[in-house]
């Protein structure tokens, strides 16, 4: 293939499904006395068998605020098989008779390599091989093995669930594919610059939000998931706000609806919900 419209190699880890839910709120009250006074401990022991499966992955909830919809659940599984099964188990919940789903985005960790796709194409340049042939996929080969293995990669494509960062934000995200502004026909050497770039941005907020990209590329319209955690929600705003004048945003993002939350069990969904 030609180096220059050279797909980045990509690494992928855990599947990923975000939920979002609309509470019926007229609703609660009448559902938790028809299931009577140990409703909210048995739906608390349910979603903790969600929230930590034995095959592997873990599942996060949050209550969304200033949002339309109101519950956010988070799963990440080692096959898109228990992604399913995590599905159904929260299609069971008892809770499920009193909300709606509203979105629902499947998409899987990604770690992106950009700067070793391009060192690569241009060595095979050097050497004057082609960039796909056996000795270039050899090497490929060895280098993601390589890269798979780092703590860093490994962080992102097995994600933990971040402590003390508890405000979480969600949104769906897109590279632009305007005639005169089209991401997928920069040049791969451009990309991987603008890459550094954004990797360079977001490390000024290393400690204080922690994001996990997950790609949706041949799962949703969308081609990837955002999801940040912060300690502090004003974070979320500072961190996209950089975002949004570092290039490679600034240029070729397209951006759908953000979600932001605090993550919460169900005790604190239904004491909220109840509420009305
Ligand atoms: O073309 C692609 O592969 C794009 C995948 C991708 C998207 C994306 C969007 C956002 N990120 C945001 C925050 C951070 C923070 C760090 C960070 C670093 C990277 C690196 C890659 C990457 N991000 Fe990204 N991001 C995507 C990919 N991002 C690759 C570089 C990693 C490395 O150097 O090894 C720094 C922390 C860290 O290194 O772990 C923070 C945010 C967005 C949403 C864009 C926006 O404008 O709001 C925020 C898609």
């Amino acid at each position: 293939m030609e180096s220059q419209v050279l797909p980045p190699e990509t690494l992928e880890g855990w599947f990923a499904l975000h939920q979002v839910f609309l509470a019926d709120r007229a609703a609660i009250n009448p559902w938790l006395q028809k299931c009577g006074a140990d409703a909210t401990n048995q739906l608390e022991g349910a979603w903790q068998a969600v929230a930590v499966p034995s095959a592997g992955g873990w599942s996060a909830a949050a209550q969304l605020i200033g949002s339309t919809a109101d519950i956010m659940l988070m799963h990440f599984r080692p096959t898109l098989e228990a992604i399913g099964d995590v599905q159904r188990c929260v299609a069971r919940l008892s809770i499920m008779d009193v909300l709606k789903p509203a979105l629902s985005f499947l998409s899987v960790t990604e770690a992106g390599m950009y700067h070793l796709t391009a060192q690569l194409s241009r060595e095979a340049a050097e050497r004057g091989d082609s960039v796909g042939g056996a000795a270039y996929r050899t090497e490929l080969a060895r280098r993601l093995d390589v890269e798979r293995e780092s703590a860093h990669v490994q962080r992102r494509l097995y994600p933990e669930l971040p402590a003390g960062l508890p405000y979480v934000c969600f949104y769906p995200m897109s590279k632009r594919r305007n005639a005169d502004q089209n991401w997928y026909t920069l040049a791969l050497d451009e990309r991987s610059r603008l890459m550094r770039s954004h990797g360079e941005t977001g490390r000024r907020y290393a400690g204080s939000v922690t994001q996990i990209i997950t790609g949706a590329i041949g799962f949703e319209a969308w081609e990837w998931g955002v999801t940040l955690f912060a300690k502090d929600p004003l974070d979320f705003k500072k961190l996209v706000t950089d975002m949004r004048f570092d290039e490679v945003s600034a240029k070729y993002a397209d951006f759908g609806d953000f979600y932001v939350g605090k993550l919460a069990g169900p005790r604190h969904w239904l004491d909220e919900l109840a509420q009305g």
